[in-house]
């Protein structure tokens, strides 16, 4: 069934030459292609059916043990210029890259099934949605491209109306990490994903298109592609803001997207609505806003943590239906994961029997796959394709010391230093050390498809005239006490953070100015019902001043590591925030200064 636009029936007959499947087949999405290709994986092992009676519908697969995460090392962004790609990502000059990959990819789809996506991120009608085609010879990626993506005939007939499309190849190739590579072409709209079929390397639709080469795109068309959930609350009077946030990979972006109201805000009257968990693109609309929709159909969430208590929403949601990866399964093959408090493991997710002596049960970057419309707060607005106009961008990040549990930035280029300046602990979602503090730009630093220092020029573009922009704040959920534990409880009680920022946009929360930004005093956070240490709220709204003094020579190092590619309205930022720490710490100079 080859489709009405030849531009894409000769990619799809090129592919084929260089692959050599021994067959070819054009997804159209329908639950029936769904069900016979759920049965192939079940029949040969990639798929194993889980408990029917507690979660009907849901499968699980386990990766090879290698092939777990994202590889940041070897992803490359090939650009003309290796500048146009920045330090801030693995380059390789496009000839060179083509032909590495492609002797990988020569022969490589012999007794197997090239398999041809085409998907459409956002919703079908809006016009700020992008399309692209993924060609696979996995399965299971296209049991998961159905759920994480608008995927087959309609997605096909809106890619022959407009001509054009993202191309993106994938094979898993051998799996061997010698012979992998996530390689994109952002000039060419072309993504060549090779010898994994892990999540954000193989799901071309997420990471490799909707982040690197939509960020591209956005760059030349004015409008932004953010690694940021997208939330809608709802307060008593029944007006709804939505935030968006942008938090590191396993930061918290699916709990925040999600998150249930304490009690007390319940009662009230409060309500959330998840629009999005992971992607965000957004773009000024007539009156001057940002506008945002969720480029993508389903949720590719962290199971370990995921609990009653944590996060109900997505627990409920993951009942039925769902594509486990790299869980644990119990003796009656219910999925289990560390934190879940019922059930026990009784196989590992590499099938093995479970020993703690092995490490966890479960992958810590285990996952589920599950359609967004299977969250009970799920947003009709997800599908509006206007989008949803943003009050508020949050940026967040691990930081077990220094960084407030809250602060808002004083403007849009302050705003745009502190989401640079980001900062987060490495975590499980990609491959290497965990635990290690780096800089994490606006939680972009593995999905920029260019320079950052022209990203950063990008967002502080778009402060000009009739923009009417979203407030900016910083929030650190992850701050711990001298005991090394947290100090603030997290998840649902997140709202009370969230609830001083909505308050701030429309002008009625107290803050009190410092330094580094607007912070709340504790009496302007609602902290009823709130079981918090001895002493906690004001240790998560200390401002230690030397510490910070250093921390912002750090930023001015690392805004320099960009070159002349980092914008001089950045620099001077840095200095401004520089200078106020400087006179904070000296009270005479700041006097005289006033004077
Ligand atoms: P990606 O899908 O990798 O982009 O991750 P994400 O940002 O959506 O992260 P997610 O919400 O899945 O959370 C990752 C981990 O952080 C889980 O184990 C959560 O339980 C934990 N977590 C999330 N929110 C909080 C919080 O408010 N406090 C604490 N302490 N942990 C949290
Ligand atoms: C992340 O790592 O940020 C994820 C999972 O959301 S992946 O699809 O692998 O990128
Ligand atoms: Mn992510």
């Amino acid at each position: 069934m080859p489709s009405k636009l030849e531009a894409l029936n000769r990619w799809v007959d090129d592919v084929a030459r260089l692959t050599q499947p021994d067959q070819i087949h054009w997804c159209d999405g329908s639950d029936a292609e769904a069900a016979a290709l759920r049965a192939q994986m079940l029949a040969d092992g990639t798929l194993i059916e889980l408990n029917q009676t507690t979660h009907p519908g849901c499968t699980l697969h386990r990766s090879h043990p290698s092939d777990v995460a994202r590889v940041e090392h070897l992803t490359l962004v090939c650009t003309k210029n290796q500048a146009d790609a920045g330090p801030n990502n693995h380059w390789m000059e496009p000839t060179q890259a083509h032909a590495k990959i492609d002797a990988l990819f020569a022969g490589c789809m012999k007794g197997r099934t090239l398999y041809v996506i085409p998907y459409c991120m956002g919703p079908i009608d809006s016009p700020l949605s992008r399309c692209g085609v993924e060609i696979t010879d996995s399965p299971y990626v296209v049991a998961n491209m159905r759920i994480m993506t608008r995927m087959g005939s309609a997605a096909l007939a809106r890619i022959e109306r407009e001509g054009n499309f993202v191309k993106g190849l994938h094979s898993t190739g051998e799996l061997d990490p010698q012979r992998r590579f996530i390689m994109h072409f952002p000039e060419e709209l072309t993504i060549k994903s090779y010898g994994s079929g892990y999540g954000g390397n193989a799901l071309l639709g997420k990471k490799c298109h909707a982040l690197r080469i939509a960020s591209w795109q956005a760059r030349t068309e004015g409008w932004l592609a953010e690694h940021m959930l997208i939330v809608g609350i709802e307060n008593p009077q029944g007006q709804t803001h939505y935030i968006a946030a942008a938090f590191p990979s396993a930061c918290g972006k699916t709990n925040l997207a999600m998150l249930i109201p304490p009690e007390g805000y319940r009662q009230a009257g409060w309500k959330v609505w998840t629009i999005g968990d992971d992607i965000c693109w957004m773009r000024p609309g007539a009156d001057g806003r940002l506008y945002a929709i969720n480029p993508e159909a389903g949720f590719f969430g962290v199971a370990p943590g995921t609990d009653h208590g944590t996060n109900p929403n997505a627990l409920a949601s993951i009942q039925r239906d769902t594509i486990y990866t790299n869980v644990a399964v119990t003796a009656d093959l219910q999925p289990w994961w560390e934190g879940l408090k019922e059930g026990a493991p009784v196989t590992d997710w590499q099938g093995r029997p479970y020993d703690p002596a092995n490490g966890p049960a479960a992958h810590p970057n285990s996952r589920f796959t599950v359609s967004a419309r299977q969250a009970p707060s799920w947003s009709p607005k997800a599908e509006d394709a206007q989008g949803v106009p943003i009050s508020a961008i949050v940026f967040g990040g691990r930081r077990p010391s220094l960084v407030p549990l809250v602060f808002e930035a004083r403007d849009w280029a302050h705003g745009v230093l502190v989401g640079a300046a980001m900062g987060s602990e490495t975590t499980a979602a990609a491959t290497g050390a965990v635990g290690v503090m780096r800089r994490d730009s606006m939680a972009m630093k593995p999905f920029c498809g260019y320079n950052y220092g022209d990203y950063f020029a990008h967002w502080l573009s778009f402060d000009k005239a009739g923009a009417k922009l979203p407030k900016i704040f910083h929030v650190n959920w992850f701050r711990k006490g001298a005991d090394g534990k947290f100090l603030w409880p997290g998840f649902g009680e997140n709202l009370r953070v969230l609830e001083w920022i909505i308050e701030r946009c429309e002008g009625r929360a107290g803050a009190q100015e410092t330094a580094i930004g607007l912070l709340p005093r504790a009496q302007d956070l609602h902290t009823q019902g709130l079981a918090l240490r001895e002493g906690a709220l004001d240790e998560l709204l200390a401002i230690d001043l030397p510490r910070w003094a250093a921390e912002v020579e750090d930023i001015g190092r690392y805004l320099d590591s960009f070159g002349e590619h980092t914008p001089a309205r950045l620099h001077a930022e840095q200095r401004r925030v520089a200078a106020e720490l400087a006179s904070a710490q000296t009270p005479q100079k700041r006097a005289a200064v006033a004077s």
